[in-house]
């Protein structure tokens, strides 16, 4: 039985993005944003600050799932890389990272524009990020920004995130802005352009992101510049990834 309609399915094939409402319950995001913040304790202390003074420089963490054992199985969620599976069209997918992204109150970063697959070792357009929201995240708050059906445009060489942003002129006012509450995911393809604002209201935006890749995807480290999955992984250019830091998640049929 799939999880998702082919209304659904046929919205990411033309757009670049779907939102999923309520991929997880308001007490599971509840538990994920204690689990966070108990994290983000924990983290302080291995540095020997407080977790106020780490929480004002940090705002991005990889492989959650390797510290954590309930982000480990919000990884392992069902639906999620069920949906990812059958919007990438494949019968298995493997898990390429996950990151939490915060945006603290009146705080956080513009992201600029950028299209996730021109900074990945990755060689083929076959992968997605579901970005689950675990606070309330209203258009004020930083939520998510696409270019629609930009995935489909010829792919691109990678923005410097921290010199370059592209710019889109008139066409900005095409950009979706994508609310979500707590416990609503987006899914976007690797190639759908998209950006955030910083968080204008006085409450965290937090998101649990997981970036699925279509299980058959192959390495690639001549594609991107320096990313730091690469030095995960156990297998030359052009193999497929090595499970055991880059994890089998969904299987639609067994392989
Ligand atoms: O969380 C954000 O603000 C940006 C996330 C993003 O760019 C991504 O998931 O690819």
């Amino acid at each position: 039985m799939p999880e998702l309609s082919e209304k659904d399915r046929g919205h990411f094939q033309q757009r670049g993005w779907l939102v999923v409402r309520d991929l997880i319950d308001a007490s599971e995001a509840a538990e994920l944003r204690t689990e966070f913040e108990l994290q983000a304790q924990a983290w302080a202390a291995d540095i020997d600050t407080s977790v106020d003074d780490y929480l004002e420089v940090v705002s991005q963490w990889t492989n959650v799932w390797e510290h954590n054992a309930r982000f480990r199985q919000q990884l392992h969620h069902p639906r999620a890389a069920k949906i990812a599976a059958e919007l990438l069209t494949c019968e298995t997918v493997r898990l390429f990272h996950d990151h939490l992204i915060v945006k603290p109150p009146l705080g956080g970063s513009t992201i600029p524009w950028h299209r996730d697959l021109a900074n990945w070792p990755v060689a083929e357009p076959a992968g997605l990020s579901c970005w689950l929201a675990l606070d309330d995240a209203p258009e004020q708050a930083g939520a998510m920004r696409y270019m629609s059906a930009t995935h489909r445009d010829p792919e691109t060489r990678s923005i410097d995130f921290l010199n370059e942003s592209k710019e889109w002129g008139e066409r900005e006012q095409e950009a979706v802005s994508i609310p979500l509450r707590a416990g609503d995911a987006v899914f976007h393809h690797c190639l759908t352009w998209h950006s955030s604002p910083p968080n204008r209201t006085d409450h965290w935006r937090r998101a649990y992101i997981t970036i699925y890749l279509d299980a058959r995807c192959t390495f690639s480290p001549e594609r991107a510049g320096w990313h730091p999955m690469s030095d995960r992984v156990s297998v030359p250019s052009g193999a497929i990834f090595n499970a055991d830091k880059f994890p089998l998640l969904g299987v639609l049929k067994k392989q």
